[in-house]
């Protein structure tokens, strides 16, 4: 197919007037790459469920060096001043900062580390580029969650992400608590692609990424799936890591407790589903919310 037929056939509609389901026709867990950390059982659950835990990822000697590249990233006042870094609307405080695998050395070699780069491919079943990267500091009392979505319906409507062959993961650099803004995620409902109805507004991310008006499933669509699918809790020590699919429905609850939590969120893309024209807004996001740079990531 050519670039052109990819942006031509659109096999997931949405930001028109009204929502809907739509079954899912891509894989999950794709073919190509046999080999890599990931077991059978997890690439199974993984395909079943759209997500699958790896516990302690990282060592608690490696959880404390990321702490502590986080917090020297909050302190450095170009960080702060940057583009890339979102503060929370009520607090002033570092909510999260994106590309954050360029800023940071260290970060950088994490999203090549053969723990993470080979399940990604793994699971793509391709070569990988980091589609975005980014921090998520989720303080005490103040930290704001995000309302149900999948990541997908926005890579597809608005950075022009043309199949659901992509991946996160999510690494716990606190303890995950059911209590502090813990992520929440349907099981299962990776294979409906929800279909959100509203206009994608100019520039709508210098607002979505703080709180997401569209893109938003309809309460009807919710209560769909949390019936048919339930709902699960990412929890867990620090350490822990959260592999999920491109279009799993998620959300998480705001924190009101001391506990932080915070995290470091990688979305691996494959480089055979490199971004076209957006499919539901006027221009592209910039490049450091949605790469435009294919080349596959290598050790
Ligand atoms: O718009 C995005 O790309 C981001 N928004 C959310 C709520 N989750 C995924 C992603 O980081
Ligand atoms: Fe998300």
């Amino acid at each position: 197919m050519t670039v052109a037929d990819l942006s031509t056939t659109d096999r997931y509609p949405t930001r028109g007037s009204d929502s809907a389901l739509i079954d899912r026709t891509d894989p999950t867990v794709w073919p190509g790459v046999s080999t890599g950390p990931a077991t059978r059982e997890e690439l199974a659950a993984h395909d079943a469920k759209g997500f699958h835990v790896v516990e302690g990822l990282l060592s608690p000697a490696e959880v404390q060096t990321y702490w502590q590249e986080l917090e020297r990233l909050t302190r450095d006042e170009d960080v702060r001043n940057d583009e890339r870094t979102i503060v929370e609307r009520t607090s002033d405080e570092v909510r999260s900062i994106f590309e954050v695998h360029r800023i940071s050395p260290l970060i950088g070699e994490l999203a090549r580390d053969p723990r993470v780069l080979d399940r990604a491919r793994q699971i793509l079943g391709s070569d990988v580029y980091v589609h975005q990267s980014r921090i998520n500091y989720m303080p005490g009392y103040r930290g704001t969650g995000f309302y149900w979505h999948s990541d997908f319906e926005t890579w597809h409507a608005e950075d022009g992400m043309p199949a659901m062959r992509a991946v996160s993961i999510s690494i716990a650099l606190t303890d995950n608590y059911p209590f502090n803004g813990g992520l929440m995620i349907m099981p299962g409902a990776h294979r409906t692609f929800v279909s959100c109805a509203g206009e994608t507004p100019e520039d709508n991310y210098k607002s979505s990424l703080k709180s997401q008006e569209v893109g938003v499933p309809s309460e009807d669509d919710i209560t769909k799936l949390a019936y048919e699918h339930g709902i699960e809790q990412f929890t867990g020590p620090a350490g822990s890591a959260l592999w999920f699919d491109s279009n799993c429905m998620h959300g998480s609850g705001n924190n009101i407790t001391p506990y932080p939590r915070s995290n470091i969120f990688i979305v691996f893309n494959s480089v055979e589903n490199a971004l076209v024209e957006p499919y539901a807004a006027k221009s592209p996001r910039p490049s450091h919310i949605a790469s435009r740079d294919f080349t596959p990531l290598t050790r």
